[in-house]
């Protein structure tokens, strides 16, 4: 088995926290974003998610000559035709923090009965190297929304995301709870064969969810 630096691409603390966590164990050096302080950020104007992970895993494999994974994510609202979707981290506007972005989903929210509340987190990963993207798996996490936060851990939408069959949002949930179940954690869980094969050194054609 090859052994291999793999660059976990994204800004956002919480995000990388729990990637690296659900990574951890694989013969891999994970590296972050620190280690590449004076790279420009990609351009995420694609209309899907999985148009966003692509162009960001590319780009900054690209640019480090490393296996990059990057994810694009966010909350499709029923109530609200889907949206924030692709515009969950900037949903209140450029460089708005996730305490703007929540007041503005539960604002939207005001009129919508407590039964019509549905959502879901939403994730794709996307692997690539310097000049092609290897894999890709997406998952998703079904809930609704409240009006009332609940819970400190997390990071952006979870202490508004309440997901029934365990009474809790995802902010009340440990870590490892909430990576067990998250989108992320089952996108990342679909992708992990993909990089076990590409360790091996095998193609990973097919692999795609
Ligand atoms: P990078 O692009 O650097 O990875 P980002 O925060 O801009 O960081 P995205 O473009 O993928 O990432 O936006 C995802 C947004 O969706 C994120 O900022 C949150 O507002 C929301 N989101 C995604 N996953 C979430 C989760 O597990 N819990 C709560 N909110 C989440």
């Amino acid at each position: 088995m090859r052994s291999a630096t793999i660059l976990i691409a994204t800004a956002n603390q919480g995000k990388l926290g729990e990637v690296m966590a659900i990574l951890a164990g694989l013969p891999v050096h994970l590296t972050t974003l620190e280690d590449y302080p004076d790279l420009p950020v990609p351009v995420e104007d694609a209309e899907t998610f999985e148009g966003n992970a692509k162009r960001k895993a590319l780009h900054y494999a690209a640019l480090t000559g490393c296996w990059t994974l990057a994810d694009d994510s966010g909350l499709e609202v029923d109530a609200l035709g889907g949206e924030p979707g692709v515009h969950s981290a900037r949903y209140a506007g450029p460089g708005c923090d996730a305490a703007a972005n929540n007041a503005k989903l539960i604002r939207e929210l005001s009129d919508i009965s407590p039964g019509q509340r549905m959502a879901r987190f939403r994730c794709v990963i996307a692997l690539a190297g310097p000049e092609e993207v290897l894999a890709t798996a997406s998952g998703a996490l079904h809930g609704v929304i409240v009006d009332q936060a609940r819970g400190t851990g997390g990071f952006g939408y979870d202490p508004h995301f309440l997901v029934p069959e365990y009474g809790m949002t995802t902010a009340e949930m440990l870590p490892e709870q909430k990576n067990r179940i998250s989108h992320r954690g089952r996108a990342l869980q679909a992708v992990r064969p993909a990089i076990e094969r590409l360790l091996a050194g095998s193609s990973v054609a097919g692999l795609n969810d």
